[in-house]
């Protein structure tokens, strides 16, 4: 272990040293405080043994710099029988121990330091596993986040999912009821999806879902709760906004998937990928959630008969 010795008479200095280098411990030497604190500031020694009284920095002055600069660091004291009530003053500051000068046996250095340094390997073992425990329990608070964002997205396109939808439905009727204000549902499907699937087969049909999803998340706004409602359908939820804007959003997006170059678009029935588009709002086309979503599924299924590739509201 690493251990500074620091006073300013030489002779005291190097007796110091030569026991407790003989048990084991790297000693360095300061003959000040000052220049203690600044071969601490190169090394953080774990032990520190320092004469109180210097000219210049004290004893005392030393202790709490190096315990501002490590608080795990153990610092012992050297006093003489003359001030040891300036040893109590360096307890209090958070020394470890003292020892009073001059020494009453070699043996009591080795005794005193080595204490100290049982102290310091027990203090670096305590601060290494809060350090590991501090990191598991971030690491467990990541791996909570990602469960509870994968516990209510979709696989496949990273959109809500069907249970979150539905839940987000509940309350956003609930608040728009509570709150006199309306909400919109604009609900859509992929035309002739099956063909696309057919074509191109199946991984290709995933990539125009996941391509999809990046136009609808594109399209809404951060209160709005776009979601897969099925296979092949995606609901998007308008908060605070009445039949008239959310027919205008419905009919943008429906424009922006029939614009978009989707590899394999010239097979399908009308040249391109194209959805059906059935925009539901509360109050007038439901006072509940499940109104709203069966008029919203009435709707599209009037686009699919009236030709596909349209918003009917
Ligand atoms: P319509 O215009 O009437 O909606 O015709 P459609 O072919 O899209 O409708 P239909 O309900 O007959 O077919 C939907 C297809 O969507 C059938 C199914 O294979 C496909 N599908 C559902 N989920 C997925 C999926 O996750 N990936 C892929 N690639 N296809 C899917
Ligand atoms: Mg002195
Ligand atoms: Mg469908
Ligand atoms: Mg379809």
């Amino acid at each position: 272990m690493q251990l500074l010795v620091v006073d300013d008479e030489e002779t005291l200095r190097s007796v110091v040293s030569q026991v407790l280098s003989a048990d084991g411990f790297t000693v360095s030497e300061a003959a000040s405080g000052e220049e203690a604190l600044e071969a601490f500031r190169a090394v953080s020694h774990p032990l520190v043994i320092t004469d109180i009284r210097m000219s210049g920095m004290s004893g005392i002055e030393l202790l709490s710099e190096i315990k501002s600069h490590n608080p795990d660091t153990q610092v012992v004291i050297m006093t003489s029988h003359a001030s040891l009530d300036s040893a109590l003053t360096a307890l209090r500051a958070g020394a470890y121990d003292y020892l009073v000068k001059p020494f009453e046996s070699l043996d009591l250095i080795s005794a005193v330091a080595g204490r100290a340094a049982e102290k310091a390997r027990l203090v670096a073992q305590n601060r290494e596993l809060l350090e590991q425990l501090t990191r598991a329990n971030l690491e467990l608070q990541e791996a909570n986040r990602a469960l509870k964002e994968m516990a209510v997205r979709d696989g496949l396109t990273s959109l809500y999912n069907h249970r979150y939808f539905q839940e987000a439905l509940a309350q956003e009727v609930a608040r728009s009821k509570r709150f006199d204000k309306r909400c919109s549902l604009i609900f859509f499907d992929v035309d002739n999806f099956k063909q696309y699937n057919d074509t191109h087969g199946h991984p290709d049909g995933d990539r125009l879902l996941k391509g999809l999803a990046r136009i609808v998340m594109s399209h809404s706004r951060a209160c709005d709760v776009a979601a897969r409602y099925g296979g092949e359908e995606f609901v998007l939820l308008l908060p605070e906004t009445g039949k008239e804007g959310a027919v205008k959003a419905a009919e943008e997006m429906r424009a922006r998937v029939a614009e978009h170059p989707f590899a394999g678009r010239e097979t399908q029935p009308l040249g391109r990928v194209t959805v059906s588009v059935g925009v539901a709002s509360y109050p007038e086309d439901g006072g509940e959630a499940q109104a709203l979503l069966e008029c919203a599924d009435q709707l599209l299924y009037r686009a699919k008969n009236s030709g596909r590739n349209r918003v009917v509201a």
